[in-house]
């Protein structure tokens, strides 16, 4: 494998036109966070970048439904998702924006040089224009009806009831969504990038150099190549986004896929304005994008396109996306507010950050979709978090503390066992350093979730707490074993839970360098490591200064040796590393869950309904007045209502007419109960000739309204009238 001196990592920079959800994390920012953490442990010179992808049009019809402005709306979420990164201990070195001033000229810069180049291709064509709103359409932004089901609100690109994908030509009776008109056609001019041309390049880099890349990533780009690439639109008519930066084309932004991707140079270059080009024109830098499966040919097509274009820049070395995650069955899905959104886990959920990182890992949708279900979220914290790690540290420390003082016991009557118990993690960090290096996180979590498994067995057949009773100097031994199984852990699980790693560290009394970061922007990488028995504090040294002496800082290399602290060093109190979710916590979130589904479906349902209610049958043939003036149609009052027995559609109802008291049945019962209709006030066909249905003659019919929906409805005069008082 190639050796590079310094690695980037990117995660996809995410919209800014909704919070972040458990897919988005466990599709891209947590397995890239646990690349970025374990990659500083090894002493490797990291830079981790993302950000806010801040253009686009959803962020503008947003703004417009609103009643607010695209920058109003970015500015609200950009915060929600910041907050919720740093919530959940994803260290970016830098977390910037697209609307960022660097990032509009670099964007630009990027345009001009291929555009001087003679990179794009301009392509004129006809496209449809909003008169009123004074704005080309994009596809979703008109709706009509498909031409192949019918369905009325079908998009410009697909209809979603049928499934099928449309052209807005392709409408019948296309309308705008911005102002409800019917679009016009107008001529625009665009800039493309010919992909076409890149495709036999792309075909080498990828299907041959990159064989190695994940299968579900490798597929899909060779689908897309072997369907043949066509020449990309990169610009758009729009009025939020980055201009483009050339002359003829007022009122016309970049496409966001196109400054998008570039976000991750402008938000490198922020973060390091001196020396950004090393991580992104060096050779010698290997660049990692961590993204979801529905990015992966912007990031593996697209871009390498941009960048091979441009020269100068080095492509990515490897694109470790993931599949989908699904959330109890049902797809996430940001628009039916389907889905676990980060920031209200985090107020919900608080401390417990490392639970969702833990589940989200160890289900990752690494090789196909997978479902996050809370009752799964629960019994992996229960029985895996609590009953093996958190338990097995917890009888080691509590145990240290109660025989010998705290401090970490001499190894006065080592056995066999204790030796093999440590050699047997041993494979444990090449395991780890293999899967973590090759993307398969969830792999690499079973390896270090075995060193706690080890340890936890070892203690419970050690029983040191019998054995104290008889052999102080064998206990001594075991708890020292136990220790040193503690220390591993908490180098272990820095990558995947940070936060219980520290709490460990804590407990122990050790610190652990974590390696190198750029978050201070100012161009000195810092090293960090925390300092023995001080909890969350980070500390942090120029890279170029000496370390601390003295101190007992666990570093990655440790896993594995024998001994990782001493006899004799002194740890801090117990505490509990996880806590036990119970059935209440996870029961109300079911329960939201399901009352969110409950409201969409009432939702559905009620449009549907609106929607058929709608339907107007076509009108029947003429009558004349004397046919009309024939029919003696009057008001009524029920008087007495029942079911006919063995019938579920018809009811006996005894009327006063005003003339009568009589009988009438109807087919009403699978709409109206007897307790319904007692003492309303309906209206009649009062001569209609006498029949006999199930036995009983009924005399007359009660007038009925059925509408699309099919429900029929009694007709009730406004105001209650006498009986008898004839209708036409
Ligand atoms: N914003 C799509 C997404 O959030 C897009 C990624 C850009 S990465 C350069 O899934
Ligand atoms: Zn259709």
């Amino acid at each position: 494998m190639k050796q590079y001196k310094r690695t980037l990592v990117t995660c996809a920079l995410p919209y800014a036109n909704g919070p972040v959800h458990i897919g988005h994390l466990a599709g891209a920012y947590i397995p890239g966070d646990i690349y970025v953490r374990y990659l500083r442990m090894r002493g490797e010179d990291v830079v981790f970048v993302c950000g806010s992808d801040e253009h686009g049009v959803p962020i503008t019809i947003k703004a417009r439904e609103q009643g607010v402005t695209p920058q109003d709306i970015v500015d609200r979420y950009h915060k929600v998702m910041k907050d919720a990164f740093t919530g959940l201990g994803i260290n970016f070195d830098i977390y910037s924006r697209t609307s960022s001033q660097v990032h509009a000229e670099n964007a630009s810069e990027f345009f001009r040089k291929l555009y001087d180049q003679d990179d794009f291709v301009t392509k004129e064509s006809e496209q449809l224009y909003d008169e009123e709103a004074k704005m080309f359409l994009t596809d979703r932004l008109i709706e009509g009806t498909c031409p192949k089901c019918g369905n009325p609100k079908a998009y410009g690109d697909q209809c979603e009831k049928c499934g099928c994908t449309l052209s807005p030509e392709e409408l019948i009776d296309p309308k705008s969504k911005l102002s409800g008109t019917t679009p016009v056609k107008k001529k625009t001019k665009h800039w493309y990038l010919p992909l076409d041309k890149y495709e036999p390049w792309l075909r080498d880099w990828i299907l041959e150099q990159h064989k190695e890349w994940k299968t579900n990533v490798y597929g899909q780009c060779k689908s897309w190549l072997d369907g043949g690439l066509q020449p990309r639109a990169v610009t758009r008519d729009l009025d939020w986004g980055v201009p483009v930066p050339v002359e003829g084309a007022e009122g016309k932004v970049l496409y966001v896929w196109f400054d998008a991707p570039i976000g991750y140079i402008s938000n490198t270059k922020e973060l390091l304005p001196e020396s950004w080009e090393k991580w992104w024109k060096d050779p010698e830098t290997r660049l990692i994008h961590f993204i979801g499966k529905d990015n992966i040919v912007f990031h593996c097509i697209v871009f390498p396109s941009m960048l091979k274009a441009y020269g100068d820049y080095i492509l990515p070395e490897n694109v470790p996306a993931n599949e989908f995650l699904n959330l109890e069955g049902d797809k996430i899905s940001t628009s039916r507010n389907w889905a676990v959104w980060v920031h209200e886990y985090e107020n919900e959920f608080p401390g417990q950050e490392d639970v969702l990182r833990y589940v989200l890992t160890a289900n990752a949708p690494e090789t196909k979709d997978n479902d996050f279900t809370w009752k799964d979220f629960q019994g992996r914290n229960n029985s895996e978090l609590v009953a093996i790690f958190g338990n097995f540290v917890n009888r080691a420390v509590v145990l240290t503390h109660k025989y010998f003082g705290g401090a970490v016991p001499a190894n006065l009557k080592p056995e066999a066992v204790d030796a093999e118990t440590l050699a047997s993690v041993k494979p444990c960090r090449e395991a780890l350093e293999k899967y973590i290096e090759t993307f398969h996180f969830r792999e690499a979590l079973k390896e270090a979730m075995n060193i706690a498994r080890i340890g936890n067995k070892y203690i419970s057949d050690m029983e040191p707490w019998k054995v104290a009773k008889e052999d102080m100097d064998r206990c001594a031994s075991i708890l020292y074993t136990c220790l040193q199984l503690c220390a591993e852990l908490a180098i272990a699980f820095e990558p995947f839970t940070p936060f219980g790693a520290e709490k460990l560290r804590h407990m122990l009394r050790v610190g652990l360098d974590a390696g190198t970061d750029h978050r201070t922007g100012e161009g000195t990488p810092t090293v960090n490591f925390y300092k023995p028995g001080e909890g969350k504090a980070l500390h942090t040294r120029a890279a170029s200064s000496p370390a601390t002496t003295g101190d007992l800082i666990l570093t990655w290399s440790m896993l594995g040796t024998s001994e990782l602290i001493p006899a004799g060093h002194q740890l801090g109190e117990a505490e509990l590393l996880f806590r036990k979710i119970e059935d209440a916590e996870v029961d109300a979130q079911i329960a939201k869950l399901e009352a969110i589904k409950k409201a969409r479906e009432e939702a559905e349902a009620a449009k549907a309904a609106a929607e058929a209610a709608k339907k107007v049958e076509p009108q029947k043939p003429e009558v004349t007045f004397d046919d009309f003036a024939a029919m003696d149609i009057r008001t009524a009052t029920v008087l007495a209502a029942e079911r006919v027995p063995k019938t579920d559609k018809l009811l006996k109802l005894t009327i006063d007419t005003g003339i009568d008291q009589r009988t009438i049945v109807s087919g009403i019962a699978e709409y109206y109960s007897p307790e319904d209709m007692l003492g309303k006030q309906i209206c009649i066909l009062a001569n209609l000739a006498p029949r006999v249905i199930r036995g009983i003659e009924s005399k007359g019919m009660i007038l009925m309204a059925k509408q699309g929906d099919g429900k029929m409805r009694f007709i009730t005069p406004q105001e209650v009238l006498a009986n008898g008082a004839q209708i036409g």
